[in-house]
């Protein structure tokens, strides 16, 4: 009987799917483990054989933990807002919606047949309005929270104005807006609706206000942080620049600490936590106060050295900085506003990267030293950058290298700052001169850069000079998007107003437009529903959530994906709580990861899910690369040459497509229909063949190779496609796809089908007792897939299955007491067969909760023989050594045993006399 695996697979995937197979319900009763894929986003050209990598992986150990007893949950979902869909719109006047469920079922299709154990009853897509009702319902909670720095959690909103109300806000720590005022009870209770609304709007978790954003003219968005990649869009690679805007915001920044403390609690990789981490930016230092001479003005600088305070000799601000116009002289305003211009149109990167010309500008103005109380310049610079720390730094040129460099650009003074301790560089002389004033030279001599900024700081707070400060590089998060396909924010504009609606009021829904472009006068395209008005006279906000806001809590939703009354119920939350187990790409470090973690968090503190932290274990798959085929046109000509001659002449190459390439020869009769210009073109061959060049690259359409995993289901059965995935080599490294490599896994499925099923008769199995080399086998296997699974080694588990396969053929066990415990293991591996065959061994209920083999360590201990061992023939000893060592070893292993030195009592030994697996004699 033929190993028919296209039958096999179809008629288990129908069975599965009829039988609900993989549907879960909560089970107080059994142990719970959460599997999960980073949902993807349904982009049109469907998957690549890259995508399915990290969702078999997890698949394998998702019935893996079904075998092990657990209540597994593994759901599948789609990101479906985004702008692929939403440019496909604006071209074809296709509302995103149609082309979003097209591809969602061309993607669902394609999972199908690789044979996923997803719950399909727990599926969500973040564009349904039952799903981004609850994105809405988390945004209103947001923007009626406020983090309260002293108890470090985040609170309803009411509590802070019943604070305000009883004492204002002297004594309330809590994230805010730099620059929120202070103000009494009685202040608080007498300001009109809207500034009390101005104000909450300040400590708002979700707020709105004016902000830099990045604004990508091409996209007619803003775009977040993550979203910028090396001073373009991250999609499509557009220009970007810094804009001024009213914009909605996350307050993350609130949770920096946190996201950085609790790295240490979960399990992820070390490069995603450094990833955080770095991204984050914690840095600690001090700000101190300049006073700007003949203004009212002062200039806040962040350092992380103000030990090096009196080597200050200028000062750069952004050329952003709200004190630029303020503080320029008149004979300066030209060059000054020349220079902001020049500044707004680079990157941040253009204006950081080492390598640039030194550029800025002189306001005219100065400020004063607050120690020395001398005059210094204040200049402006594009290395000095808006969003990060005050948008100011203090020049110090002798101990900075970009402070260096700009002084010695714009020949500005250079103050040696004479080393007075060890690594320690405050200015002696400076230092001599002034310090008595403030410092002392005693308590600084000699001391470590951090403990002499401890006391500077210290010293500077006494003055009322400045403060020791934490900075951190993350910036809150832009939530407004100028498009059409995203989540509503569900707020409206009653007199200038921002107001919330009421959660009775959710879903708002997305309103129907003429075209998904920006009006005329650049509103947003919401703005073009001209209907679409709260209690039909209040304009909604006009902008929609970003792509992050769908995918920040979608963990929680396939908890309860269908509740119309809650996110999740309670009892679902607690039971399935966190995700144990994600998988997804890296390149999600520091955009989804960061964001699903805060909003945990706020979500945690106002006490409507049991954690903390999103997922206990993070794993991030490699990518899979395209082996690009090439061939070589001889240059001005329609004739190919075969790679090896290519080298002979004047060619250029160009991608053919590795669907017609078999081995690495061209199908030349394909080649020729392939393109227009090709029917009449010629080949030089080597061998009679045309060989291909190759090259490893990105799996992409425009490189002509991708592969497709339904192509591959299709020749080679979707269980011979999973096993074929993890052998390519370690799960989280990139490595090239390579078709070739694919026959020798479905050889060893073809071959495995032989140890249970014969030629002619069906299965084969027999139920004698199995021996004990046929159970060492088996149990040398448990243990290896056991720990190869824990340990997400799957490619070596392949190798295991092969070399176990091999040994029982050689062994000619086909005994039910060995086979039918294979097939358990191997069944998360390549369930379609695995079913097949557990069947076929009369069992009438899936393979899918068998339970896992107990691993017997006995079993495959090494056999030993005990041998007697004489000298000169009168047995002296026993020695236990294992049978399968040769008589060389064995005679070694008795002269080097202990008690033979005392039997031959110094003498010389003529002879050892072995007789395997018998006895051993040492003649003296
Ligand atoms: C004086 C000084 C002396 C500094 C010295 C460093 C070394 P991190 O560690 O990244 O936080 N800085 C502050 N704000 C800046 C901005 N908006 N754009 C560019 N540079 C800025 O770096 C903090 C240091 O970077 C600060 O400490 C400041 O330079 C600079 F020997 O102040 B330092």
């Amino acid at each position: 009987m033929e190993y028919s695996f296209r039958e096999i697979e179809k008629n288990w995937q129908r069975r599965w799917k009829d039988g609900n197979t993989y549907r879960t319900t909560e089970n107080p009763a059994q142990p719970k483990y959460y599997v999960l894929d980073m949902f993807p986003y349904p982009s049109g050209a469907g998957l690549h054989v890259g995508h399915p990598l990290g969702y078999i992986a997890s698949d394998i150990l998702a019935r893996y933990k079904r075998h092990r007893g657990f209540n597994v949950l593994h759901p599948m979902g789609y990101d479906a807002f985004g702008l692929p869909a939403e440019q496909y719109a604006i071209q074809t006047g296709q509302h995103p919606a149609v082309t979003t469920e097209q591809n969602i079922l061309r993607f669902r299709e394609q999972l199908d047949k690789i044979g996923l154990s997803y719950d399909w009853h727990r599926e969500v897509k973040t564009c349904d309005p039952g799903y981004y009702k609850w994105t809405q319902w988390i945004f209103l909670k947001l923007f009626h929270s406020w983090y309260n720095n002293k108890l470090n959690k985040t609170e309803d909103i009411a509590v802070l104005t019943g604070i305000f109300g009883k004492t204002g806000n002297m004594d309330v720590s809590a994230a805010c807006d730099e620059d929120t005022p202070s103000f009494s009870a009685e202040e608080w209770k007498s300001f009109p609706e809207k500034k009390q609304q101005e104000i909450l709007m300040m400590y708002r978790i979700a707020y709105l206000s004016e902000a830099f954003v990045w604004w990508c003219p091409a996209l007619g968005s803003v775009l977040a942080n993550d979203e910028v990649k090396e001073g373009v869009s991250e999609r499509g690679g557009y220009p970007v620049e810094r804009k001024k805007m009213k914009q909605w915001s996350m307050r993350i920044t609130a949770y920096a600490q946190r996201l950085l403390d609790d790295l240490e609690d979960i399990q992820w990789s070390e490069s995603i936590k450094e990833a955080q981490r770095n991204w984050i930016g914690k840095s600690e230092g001090a700000s101190v106060k300049f006073d700007v001479r003949g203004t009212e003005y002062s200039v806040e600088v962040f350092t992380t050295r103000p030990d090096t305070l009196f080597g200050v000799t200028f000062i750069t601000l952004a050329p952003e900085h709200e004190l630029v116009e303020k503080i320029t002289a008149d004979e300066q305003r030209e060059k000054v506003n020349d220079y902001v211009q020049y500044a707004k149109a680079r990157s941040e990167r253009e204006r950081q990267s080492e390598v640039k010309k030194i550029t800025g500008a002189f306001t005219g103005a100065y400020a004063k030293h607050p120690f020395t109380g001398e005059e210094i310049p204040v200049w402006i610079g594009e290395y000095v950058l808006a969003g990060y720390g005050t948008g100011a730094v203090m020049g110090v040129p002798a101990h900075d290298t970009r402070d260096y460099s700009f002084a010695k650009h714009f020949g500005l003074i250079i103050k040696q700052v004479i080393n007075p301790g060890k690594a320690w560089d405050f200015g002696k002389e400076a230092y001599e001169e002034k310090a008595g004033k403030c410092l002392n030279s005693s308590f600084l001599d000699g001391k470590e850069v951090k403990e002499a900024i401890t006391i500077c700081i210290a010293a500077l707070e006494k003055q009322g000079i400045g403060t020791g400060k934490v900075n951190f590089r993350l910036r809150d998060a832009v939530f407004g998007r100028q498009r059409y396909w995203g989540e509503p924010i569900p707020i409206y504009y009653k007199d200038g107003i921002p107001c919330p609606l009421s959660e009775a009021e959710l879903p708002l829904e997305l309103p129907k437009v003429d075209k998904y472009l920006p009006t005329e006068t650049g509103e947003p395209p919401l703005a073009r529903a001209k209907e679409w008005k709260y209690k039909g006279q209040y304009d909604y906000e006009h902008t929609t959530m970003p792509g992050w806001a769908g995918s920040s809590w979608y963990f929680l939703r396939y908890m309860d994906p269908k509740n119309p009354d809650a996110f999740a119920s309670k009892k679902a939350a607690e039971y399935w709580r966190e995700i144990d187990f994600y998988i997804g790409g890296a390149e999600h470090a520091t955009g989804h990861l960061l964001y699903v973690r805060f909003w945990t968090k706020a979500l945690y503190d106002l006490g409507f899910i049991p954690v903390k932290e999103p997922a206990k274990r993070l794993v991030n798959q490699g990518m899979i690369q395209g082996t690009s085929a090439f061939v070589y046109r001889k240059n001005g000509t329609n004739t190919f040459v075969s790679a090896g001659l290519r080298n002979n002449f004047q060619t250029t190459p160009f991608h053919a497509d590795v669907s017609m390439v078999e081995g690495n020869e061209l199908n030349i009769e394909a080649f020729k229909l392939w393109r227009e210009d090709l029917k009449d073109a010629t080949f030089e061959l080597e061998n009679g063949n045309y060989i291909v060049g190759n090259e490893v690259e990105k799996m992409s359409k425009s490189k002509y190779n991708v592969v497709s995993p339904d192509d591959m289901c299709e020749k080679y059965g979707a269980d011979t496609f999973r096993m074929y995935e993890m052998f390519l080599g370690p799960l989280e490294l990139s490595k090239p796809w390579n078709t070739n490599g694919i026959t020798g896994v479905h050889g060893f499925i073809k071959k495995l089908w032989k140890l249970y099923v014969g030629e002619a008769s069906g299965i084969k199995v027999e139920e004698e007792k199995a021996e004990a080399k046929e159970l060492k086998v088996l149990h040398k296997t448990i243990k290896k897939i056991t720990d190869d699974i824990e340990n997400l080694s799957l490619n070596t588990a392949v190798s295991a299955f092969m070399i176990c396969v091999n040994e029982l053929i050689e062994l000619k066990c086909n005994k039910r007491d060995v086979l039918e415990p294979l097939l358990i293991l191997l069944s998360p591996f390549a369930p379609h067969v695995c079913e097949e065959l557990w069947e076929k061994l009369g069992h009438q209920e899936s393979i899918t909760r068998a339970p896992w083999p107990e691993f017997n360590a006995s079993l495959t201990a090494e056999d030993t023989v005990i041998y007697p061992v004489q000298f000169n023939g009168k047995t002296r000893f026993n020695l236990e050594l294992p049978s399968s060592v040769s008589k060389e070893e064995i005679e070694k292993a008795v002269l080097a045993a202990e008690h033979t030195h005392k039997y031959l009592a110094g003498n010389t030994v003529k002879k050892v006399i072995v007789v395997p697996k018998r006895i051993v004699n040492v003649v003296f």
